[in-house]
């Protein structure tokens, strides 16, 4: 048993020895990287444990013999640790990001309804394409203010403010104003609540948060405060529609929103629809916002292709008589571009399952309750599955050889992005309406590069011109 107890100890050393080097490396906040060069040394399926993580990782495009063929009816990602553990701390029920079983399909199922369903849907194109063509309607102020015919900026925080205007639509069925010039600063600090939050979430991937509260650390305090600006600000958009509606104050025959409608059908819990409702708000913000920081720096690069989506815009809007639900339909360039965006550019590093059997994974024995991890910021950009990774090219798309391959930025199957169908409405509204009415471009000859935030975002800031096409 000696042996043993140094076998152990010999393998303790090891996981917080790597971790140590992981972060010399500045592995925290190049976890992307890191990860494509592994693949390229061992191969497409690495095992690795960095302190409190252990994972099998995987780039595994095939249809057949992934990880994804044998979910499960509750299929399970990773979870974040420290997300559990405020909740637990603060005694907060969890909401399907972080619930497992029957209580996940549950709650899934009636979100579903409301949020993914083509019904759904079809209620909140108006809810979006009002906000996209408000933020229209700012760049064409801005534009006048410079007196230069041009807006140049970073448009991040203009991004933050326009996706937590859209969700909030969504979710509320009422404008917060976040597209004026001067807006409720509780909006703001929920913005940044949430940069600071994912930004302290990073360390304790990997560090048991449960330690780093014992220590009173400065990212679990941070992380905490957070969290709770998050659910004070969330709770109060909450009470507020809660209270119209118990008053009678709105009119229960037109759709109110994911919200009302939710409270309406009381199908869940006043306390699940509030976890809920609290993780979409969240959720809604940085995903989209960047994922468009992204769509607009690559089209600023490829001047063509901005006149295309053009032609395809107008096009479409004619055919469709102004029609949006339509004109959504008959834009597959600019649905490609969207996915072309997130290959090179994905929110998530990877896609996690837990196995619930045992499996074979390219050649190797997978034990049950492995969690594995299927890299995808590495998959875009392996030649081994998209010819030239290094160009934006949303043909590639639309021609056979991408017909086989499946996008996995949103997940996989009954557990993926609940926020899909709302990230995906907003962003391709967002661009038809900035397509239609500005020239977008920046300056040559600036690499941005990534950085992982616990989500992926740019590097560096990066400037926009707005002209009016
Ligand atoms: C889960 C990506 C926008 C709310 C996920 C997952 C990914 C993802 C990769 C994990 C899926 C899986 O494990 O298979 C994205 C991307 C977005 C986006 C790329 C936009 C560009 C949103 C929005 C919302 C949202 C707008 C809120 C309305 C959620 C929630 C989950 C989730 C609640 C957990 C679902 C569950 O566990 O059942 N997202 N997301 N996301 N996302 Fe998104
Ligand atoms: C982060 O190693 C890296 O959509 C980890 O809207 C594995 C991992 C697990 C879950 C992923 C997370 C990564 C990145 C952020 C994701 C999250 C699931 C949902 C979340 C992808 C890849 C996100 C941004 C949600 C967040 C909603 C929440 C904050 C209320």
């Amino acid at each position: 048993s000696s042996q043993a107890i140094q076998r152990i100890a010999g393998q303790l050393e090891k996981q917080w020895l790597n971790l140590y080097r992981f972060w010399q490396e500045d592995g925290f906040r190049n976890v992307h990287n890191i990860m494509v060069h592994r693949f390229q040394k061992f191969g497409p399926i690495y095992r690795e444990k960095l302190g409190n993580y252990e994972s099998v990782n995987s780039i595994d495009p095939g249809r057949r013999c992934t990880v994804f063929n044998t979910e499960g009816l509750y299929p399970e990602r990773f979870s974040v640790p420290s997300w559990m553990a405020y909740r637990d701390f603060r005694n907060k029920p969890y909401g399907v990001l972080l619930k497992k079983g029957e209580a996940w399909r549950h709650d899934r199922l009636t979100l579903n309804k409301e949020v993914l369903s083509p019904w759904a849907m079809d209620k909140f194109v108006p809810l979006l394409n009002e906000v996209g063509q408000d933020f229209v309607k700012r760049v064409y102020m801005q534009i006048e203010r410079s007196q230069q015919g041009r807006w140049t900026a970073d448009l991040t925080n203009e991004l933050f403010r326009f996706a937590l205007e859209s969700v909030s639509n969504v979710l509320y069925g009422t404008r917060l104003g976040l597209l004026q010039d001067i807006i409720d600063p509780d909006a703001q600090q929920f913005i940044n609540a949430i940069t600071t939050m994912f930004h302290t979430t990073t360390p304790m991937l990997y560090i048991p948060p449960d330690f780093l509260r014992r220590i009173s650390s400065k990212t679990w305090q941070d992380h905490i405060t957070a969290w709770d600006i998050i659910f004070m600000q969330a709770d109060k958009c909450i009470q507020k529609i809660y209270r119209d509606l118990r008053q009678n104050r709105k009119s229960t025959k037109e759709y109110m929103g994911v919200l009302g409608s939710l409270l309406l059908q009381d199908k869940l819990p006043i306390e699940d629809i509030k976890a809920n409702v609290t993780e979409m708000m969240t959720g809604g913000v940085d995903t989209t916002s960047i994922t468009l920081l992204w769509a607009m720096y690559e089209l600023a690069r490829a001047p063509s292709l901005q006149e295309k989506l053009r032609t395809e815009i107008v096009t479409a809007r004619t055919a469709a008589k102004g029609d949006m639900i339509k004109v959504l339909k008959s834009v597959p360039l600019l649905r490609a571009t969207i996915k072309e965006t997130i290959r090179l550019h994905p929110v998530a590093v990877t896609v996690q399952r837990y196995t619930t059997d045992e499996i074979i994974l390219q050649n190797y024995f997978i034990p049950a309750k492995t969690l594995v991890q299927v890299g995808i910021y590495a998959m875009g950009r392996d030649p081994r599955f998209f010819t030239k990774p290094e160009q934006f090219n949303p043909e590639r798309w639309l021609s056979t050889d991408c017909k086989h391959f499946r996008g996995l930025g949103f997940g996989f199957g009954p557990r993926q992005c609940l926020g899909r169908r709302i990230a995906e409405v907003e962003m391709h509204l967002f661009l038809i309406h900035m397509l239609e009415n500005f020239k977008i471009e920046t300056k040559r000859g600036v690499d941005v590069g990534t950085t992982f935030e616990l989500i992926l975002m740019p590097d560096k800031p990066i400037y926009l011109n707005a002209t009016a096409s």
